[in-house]
Order: structure tokens, then sequence, then C-alpha cells
């Protein structure tokens, strides 16, 4: 029984986080070894908790090829990321044209639509995956949907102006998402302030408008004082799912 189990012994959960980092970390390797080529020399490097097995591994391709790349962050933590695996810091302004940049997602549907933004970063996610010839999404198996919403149930992350943010949830609501909600900080004692120096609304909508997401996405996008909305549509040339068995899925 469970009360003869000795203290020691590895809780469920623990092995569960250790499928789901093998799987992140098979999706990662593999999009390097197909995306990153040695004649990349600008790539952009995403945000979330698999980026780090996809720098992971263009570290492993060596110095030689790395120490003439630069290499464009999505945000705060991807920047230190980039400087702590010691490669070549650069930003979008200075290089606009991008060859392959590899993200993560919080979910993925059956057309390679996207939702991001969980952790907030997805104006600058979406800045380098429109400059990359080459936008690839890694993940693992969790991510891997058919209709955005199902999986993520958090509702689309709305970058916003804050003075506008009451001004936009309204306007959310009005649009179908009744629920949407102003993002509070760990301890609510305010709203969580991105990269930018804005708001993010996370705003669930019904099935019927996610099945068509480039819709809503033009119609959240819209709104005078979004910023940008948490919908990558028609952007992901591939997805890569670390599957829990070990196997992985391309789309
Ligand atoms: C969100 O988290 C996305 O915009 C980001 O790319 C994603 C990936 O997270 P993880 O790899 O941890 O699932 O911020």
């Amino acid at each position: 029984s469970l009360s003869e189990r000795p203290p020691t012994t590895p809780a469920v959960p623990t092995v569960a986080a250790t499928v789901i980092e093998e799987a992140k970390r098979l999706a990662a390797w593999t999009a390097v070894d197909r995306h990153v080529l040695p004649e990349h020399k600008i790539i952009g490097i995403g945000s979330g908790s698999t980026v780090p097995y996809v720098v992971e591994r263009i570290v492993a391709q060596g110095s030689e090829v790395n120490k003439d790349r630069i290499f464009i962050p999505t945000g705060f933590q991807s920047k230190e990321l980039i400087i702590s695996s010691k490669l070549h810091l650069g930003d979008v302004d200075q290089y606009p044209t991008i060859d392959v940049t590899i993200d993560g997602a919080d979910e993925v549907d059956s057309d390679l639509n996207c939702i991001k933004g969980g952790g907030a970063c997805h104006l600058r996610e979406k800045v380098l995956a429109e400059a990359a010839d080459t936008w690839i999404v890694v993940a693992d198996y969790r991510k891997n949907s058919q209709v955005l919403g199902r999986n993520w149930t958090h509702g689309i992350p709305v970058e916003v102006a804050p003075f506008a943010y009451a001004k936009v949830l309204l306007n959310l609501q009005l649009l179908g998402s009744p629920k949407a909600t102003l993002r509070m900080g760990k301890a609510k004692a305010g709203p969580i302030v991105t990269d930018n120096g804005n708001f993010v609304i996370d705003a669930p909508f019904p099935e019927e408008q996610m099945k068509d997401p480039y819709t809503l996405l033009a119609r959240v996008k819209m709104l005078t004082g979004v910023v940008e909305v948490g919908l990558f549509c028609h952007m992901a040339k591939a997805a890569y799912f670390g599957n829990q068995d070990g196997s992985l899925t391309i789309r």
C-alpha cells in the first residue's frame, strides 16, 4: 500500500517531470539538428523551459561554428541564457533578418497555429518569428492539440498599453470573452509588467471562435490599446513534439 512505501521512493510527479523534460529535450535537439545549419549566422532564441535545450544543442555544435554567429533573444530569460552560454548577443534592431528562430509554445493546433504568451514575451516572440526566414516550434506532447484552447485554458494572452487596459478588457468581453482578466503578479499586489512595460490580459474564447484563430487574431489586434496578441497564425514551418513514450511527432 502507499503507506508502506519507503519515504525515499520517488513520487509519481518526479517521474512525470523527468519524462516531460526528456520530451522537451528530444524536440529541441532534433529541431536544432535539422534547422540550425552551419551557414546560419543570425539565430533567434525563444522563451520558456524548452528553449534551454535548444541552446544546449547549439552550443554542442561547437565554438568553431558559433564564433561567427549572433543570437537574438525574445526576452530577459533568453538574453541571460545566451550570455551564460557564452554566445554572441545581438538585437533585432541591429539584425532585422534572422536565418532561423526556434521557440516554444503554449499550444499548437493541427494547422500549426499557436497560442503563445504564457510567459508574457509574445510581442518580441512574434517579431522574431516574423523576422526569421524559418520559424520552428519545439514543445512536449502536452502542447500538441487539434483546436487551440483545449489544452491551454487560460485564454489568449493579449499585451496592452497599461492606460488602456480597462477599455480593452471591456472590448474583449464584447468580442466574446466574458472571463477576460488582467494578469496579476504572484502576490496579486499588481499586474505583471512585460519586458516592454505593458500589461497582459488573458482572454478565453469559446471553441467556436478558437476554431478560426486567424479571424479572432484580426479582431483582437484591431482593438486600440492592444500591442500584440498571443495567437501566431500561419507562421510555423514545422513543430516538433517530444512524446511521453520517448518518440517524436513532427508536424
Ligand atoms: C510561453 O511559454 C510561450 O510564449 C513560450 O514560448 C512558451 C514555452 O514554454 P515552455 O517551453 O516552458 O512550455 O511564454
